[in-house]
């Protein structure tokens, strides 16, 4: 039987070539600064797969971005596919030692970085013996990305003969011990997101003008802002900088934003500045995922705006959104029900699947799975079990179908939709020259979304009080994801512990899952 499981497919080939044959004039992206139509980006993906070819880095090498937003991005990324080079996209806000451990994790041959990261990474690579190729966006010292992407070489640059299944792109994932997992994506996942959740969910199609506040290196941003309108010829905006309420706004008016992609923190605090309802008038539809969307921002938004926002779960492991609310069915405070192409299936303790109503953890079947994770096969095994990947959620089902975010089964939080682990924030406040014991948790502001919250016990000689406070968090904002800090601090004699001496943070939080 012909099994047709390794059929002949490069996803950057994919997503360009069918807008070549439909509309190579349209705009796929504008930046800050310029724009590009899909014959330019095709021309610019093909010098540069040939001109990062010609520095030799090879078929199945691995090369690490870490790039803001702008046209340059699909580029690299889809010109490293095409070459059959695996891209692995990560956050531009890390802590130094997150790259050093990618870097190392890796094996990347090369690292693509924009231009303000230079002395982060300039300093990592001057202390590694074989260290990979810098290459930086505009540089006269390092290779310069521009000059590989507006050589004139290369126009017949052949795509990589890739199968289906090969892995195409890496994305990092966080947990809540250990390093972070290189989470391996194969070359039929991306158009698998857009043909399942983009088409039938959000109904996209070429007219449409995306914009996503959340970035290109998350898979959330991957495929809300290149993914999802390449898949269908429309236009994305890349933004490079700091999504904020202003930025927003700015750019959902300027281009006449009709799909904007954001996180509940973002809808909270455009609902908490004085939004013009005039600039948001091109808008049709707005997405939510990263966390839970509290049932009041979706109804605010709704009354400002008249527009719906759709909550759905997504993960870097499933690369998109998999259950998902949707135009004709919506209940606020859900995650709707799984989209057509997913399963779910809810897991007691004792490995029996759950029934209706019952809370259990959520695992999930689909056409966008990584395969696993890279040079880690214990967590591999625990995550990817066979079609079947864990998330690490509870849910509850409803007889109806609907399916309910009940926390993480782990110890993560999601704050403003990015993994935060407990344990790194307490480590990290532990450095500080003042604290002799911490404890992280989970604590709702006033928008129901999560933030940490730190105890503290002091060392004799410190005294509380918001200089300690900003001293602390300047302390964490300088080792961790500027992000992570706690928002709250409450400082105490003791911390609940258990015979064994571990805290028990559930008796410091103050609320029940
Ligand atoms: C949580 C949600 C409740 C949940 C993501 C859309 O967030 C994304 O990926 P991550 O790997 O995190 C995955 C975890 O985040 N989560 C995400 N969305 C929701 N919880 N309601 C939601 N709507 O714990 C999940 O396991 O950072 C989101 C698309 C692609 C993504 N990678």
């Amino acid at each position: 039987m012909n099994k047709n499981n390794n059929k002949k497919y490069n996803a950057a080939y994919d997503l360009i070539i069918r807008n070549i044959n439909k509309n190579p004039q349209k705009v796929a992206f504008i930046d800050n600064n310029s724009q590009i139509t899909y014959n330019e980006l095709f021309i610019k993906i093909k010098a540069f797969s040939y001109s990062i070819k010609s520095k030799n880095i090879k078929e199945k090498d691995k090369v690490i971005l870490c790039m803001n937003d702008n046209i340059n991005y699909p580029i690299a990324f889809l010109g490293l596919i095409w070459a059959g080079i695996t891209p692995i996209c990560i956050n531009t806000m890390l802590p130094k030692k997150d790259y050093v451990y990618m870097i190392e994790d890796s094996e990347a041959k090369a690292i693509i970085i924009s231009s303000n990261l230079i002395d982060q990474f300039e300093s990592i690579i001057n202390t590694k013996k074989n260290s990979p190729l810098l290459i930086v966006e505009e540089s006269k010292k390092y290779l310069n990305l521009n000059l590989l992407i507006n050589q004139t070489e290369g126009s017949h640059d052949n795509p990589c003969d890739s199968n289906e299944e090969d892995v195409a792109f890496w994305l990092y994932s966080s947990g809540s011990t250990g390093s972070p997992k290189g989470t391996l994506h194969i070359q039929k996942s991306m158009i698998a997101t857009a043909s399942t959740y983009a088409k039938n969910i959000i109904k996209i199609n070429d007219n449409d003008i995306f914009f996503s506040a959340a970035k290109l290196f998350f898979a959330y941003g991957l495929g809300n802002a290149l993914t999802f309108p390449m898949s269908v010829g429309a236009t994305s905006i890349l933004m490079s900088d700091r999504p904020t309420p202003e930025s927003i706004t700015n750019i959902i008016k300027k281009y006449s934003v009709s799909l904007f992609f954001g996180v509940p923190t973002l809808y909270a605090a455009l609902l908490n500045s004085k939004i013009e309802v005039n600039d948001f008038k091109s808008l049709r539809l707005s997405v939510s995922a990263g966390e839970a969307l509290p049932a009041h921002l979706y109804e605010k938004w709704l009354d400002l705006l008249g527009i719906k926002i759709l909550d759905g779960i997504g993960s870097t492991e499933m690369l998109h959104i998999f259950i998902s609310n949707t135009i004709e069915e919506t209940t606020p405070g859900a995650s709707g029900r799984p989209v057509n192409g997913y399963e779910a299936r809810l897991i007691n303790d004792d490995a029996s699947i759950a029934s209706d109503n019952e809370i259990a953890e959520l695992e999930i079947k689909g056409p966008s799975s990584a395969i696993a994770y890279w040079n880690k096969p214990e967590k591999s095994n625990l995550t990817f079990k066979g079609e079947w990947t864990k998330t690490g959620d509870k849910y509850i089902r409803s007889s109806s179908g609907i399916y309910t975010y009940c926390g993480r089964a782990d110890d993560m939080m999601k704050v403003s939709g990015q993994y935060v682990s407990p344990f790194e924030v307490e480590a990290s406040l532990q450095t500080h020259e003042s604290v002799l014991e911490a404890a992280v948790v989970a604590h709702k502001d006033k928008d129901n979304l999560i933030k940490p919250k730190a105890f503290i016990i002091l060392k004799d000689n410190y005294m509380p009080g918001k200089n300690l406070e900003l001293s602390l968090n300047k302390h964490v904002k300088s080792q961790l994801t500027p992000f992570k800090y706690p928002r709250w601090y409450e400082f105490v004699k003791e911390l609940p512990k258990t015979a064994t001496g571990k805290i028990q943070r559930f008796k410091l939080r103050d609320y029940n899952e």
